[in-house]
């Protein structure tokens, strides 16, 4: 959403997006809270996230990033979480058992998952090796953290008891992508949270274009 007349003349959010990257889950969350945004796309492709101003950004020259009337963050977890709590939703109070739950699942996600996904999409996509001794490797941690999360979800819609929150934004986001990839197995409920995932309007306004 951008809505220049809520915030007066200058957009106090940017971020710094490229299409089916980590950058959709800030925009996933962007969307679930309602908050206006400018949307500023980079094109890999054509090299835009290795200029010397992308590089004051980012460190690594990674998206996403999110300039905010504060300054800068990088970091797709970090930055969602800190939105959520930015805006008071979809975050459960500090200190309490829930947001202990939202620290878990968000570290889970990103430590225990999303680093095998990276060998795994480097192995199968660059690569084209997708039955190398790595990828299997991968594909087998992939499906240790997957068997965890299908387990946790065949008594629940939502990573949290209270319902749909941040957790899912980075469970949901790390999930999609392990599951994009053809590398989850036998994990029925975790492809139905996925598919719960991509079905909320603000997934899809998210990954529209
Ligand atoms: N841990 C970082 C990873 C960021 C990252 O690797 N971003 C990739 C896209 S998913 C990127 O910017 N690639 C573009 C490039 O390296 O030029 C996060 O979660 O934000």
């Amino acid at each position: 959403m951008v809505d220049f007349l809520l915030l007066g003349p200058r957009m106090t959010t940017t971020l710094y997006y490229v299409p089916r990257t980590r950058s959709t889950r800030p925009r996933w969350l962007l969307e679930e809270l309602g908050a206006p945004y400018e949307l500023v796309r980079l094109d890999t492709a054509k090299g835009e996230t290795r200029t010397e101003a992308h590089a004051q950004r980012h460190p690594l020259n990674h998206v996403p990033v999110l300039e905010t009337k504060d300054g800068a963050l990088f970091e797709s977890a970090a930055i969602v979480l800190q939105l959520a709590d930015v805006h008071g939703r979809l975050i459960p109070p500090v200190g309490s058992y829930e947001r202990g739950l939202v620290y878990q699942w968000a570290f889970f996600a990103m430590t225990e998952l999303e680093p095998h996904c990276v060998v795994f999409f480097a192995e199968k996509v660059h690569k084209k090796t997708p039955e190398s001794e790595l990828a299997l490797k991968a594909k087998g941690k992939i499906n240790e953290a997957a068997r965890a999360l299908d387990a946790h979800l065949a008594s629940r819609e939502w990573m949290l008891p209270s319902g749909f929150s941040v957790a899912d934004v980075i469970v949901g986001g790390v999930a999609w992508w392990a599951n994009r990839m053809g590398a989850v197995e036998n994990a029925p409920n975790l492809l139905a949270y996925i598919q719960r995932c991509e079905a909320r309007p603000a997934y899809q306004r998210a990954t529209k274009d």
